[in-house]
């Protein structure tokens, strides 16, 4: 169950952030998971062999080209503890139905097992990202301590009231063509925030919220379980239009005191890529804390 303080971030910023009790048992073994999935020729004891070439489920190539960052899905998605780390567990269900409400379903398959590896010399720029596939919230799950720098997830906070209006309707999960324009328009007007934590951090996030994963600069590896979670009838809702209320359909409501987390729309507020550049290199620098 989340506190209200969690729930009007969900609402204003587009996610919060709980702490659940893993047995170190299962992270470890989830870990170990997420090892028996990569290339022979990392050795896991030996970072100087974490260069070049990598294989995952979405494609073959350098790990700096890729930015550190792997995903398993195929092999391991539909695997049952995972499954049980998910979708059987009471505070990670909890907290969930507490945003999605009691409709809420369990699963047959995770988004897997997203590890992030160091690659300190990758640039500084940050594109936030946009997912086009069903799901209602996702949970970014760290297996491990993240640092700030160490690859954390991170946000635009507010986002979701922007990027929303890069879909036909609230539950239909085709990009449309503006989708580039409301990107830059969120980017100027939204705080970026990385959300590191400690291992057991769950960070639920709104599925119009603008994100990326973020460049490890540590020496040790990122280790998260993603998992998407809907209501049992979101997907007869694909075709539905927006309507005026942003909620609807959620057991969640804006309150009056609740604020857009993002900066008015001003005249002249644009967003260059020098500046972005810059602000992302503050933000980089910034400490922000869960
Ligand atoms: O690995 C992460 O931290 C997030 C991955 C992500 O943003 C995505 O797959 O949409």
């Amino acid at each position: 169950m989340l506190s209200e303080v969690q729930k009007s971030s969900f609402v204003d910023k587009g996610y919060c952030t709980v702490q659940i009790d893993l047995d170190a048992k299962w992270t470890n073994w989830a870990i170990d998971l997420t090892w028996s999935q990569i290339d022979s020729h990392f050795d896991r004891d030996d970072p100087k062999t974490w260069v070049g070439e990598i294989e995952d489920d979405c494609r073959s190539a350098t790990l700096a080209k890729r930015r550190g960052r792997l995903k398993f899905k195929d092999n391991v998605f539909r695997h049952p503890e995972l499954i049980r780390m998910m979708y059987g567990n009471g505070p990670v269900m909890s907290a969930v139905r507490s945003v999605i409400g009691e409709r809420c379903v369990g699963r047959h398959a995770t988004r897997g097992l997203y590890p992030i590896f160091p690659t300190p010399q990758s640039s500084d720029t940050i594109k936030g990202g946009m997912d086009a596939h069903p799901f209602q919230v996702n949970a970014v799950l760290y297996l491990d301590d993240v640092a700030e720098d160490g690859g954390a997830f991170s946000v635009w906070e507010g986002s979701h009231y922007i990027m929303a209006k890069a879909f036909a309707g609230r539950a239909s999960y085709k990009l449309l063509d503006n989708v580039e324009a409301l990107r830059l328009e969120a980017e100027a007007r939204c705080r970026h925030v990385m959300l590191p934590g400690p291992r057991g951090t769950l960070v639920l996030w709104h599925h119009r919220l603008l994100h990326t994963p973020t460049t490890n600069r540590t020496d040790k590896i990122r280790y998260a379980l993603l998992a998407d979670y809907y209501r049992d009838d979101w997907l007869d809702q694909v075709d539905e239009p927006h309507t005026d209320n942003f909620w609807e359909g959620w057991p969640l409501s804006a309150t009056p005191s609740s604020g857009h987390a993002y900066e008015p729309e001003a005249p002249g507020l644009t967003a260059s890529p020098a500046k972005r550049t810059r602000r992302n290199k503050e933000l980089e620098q910034a400490s922000v804390s869960i």
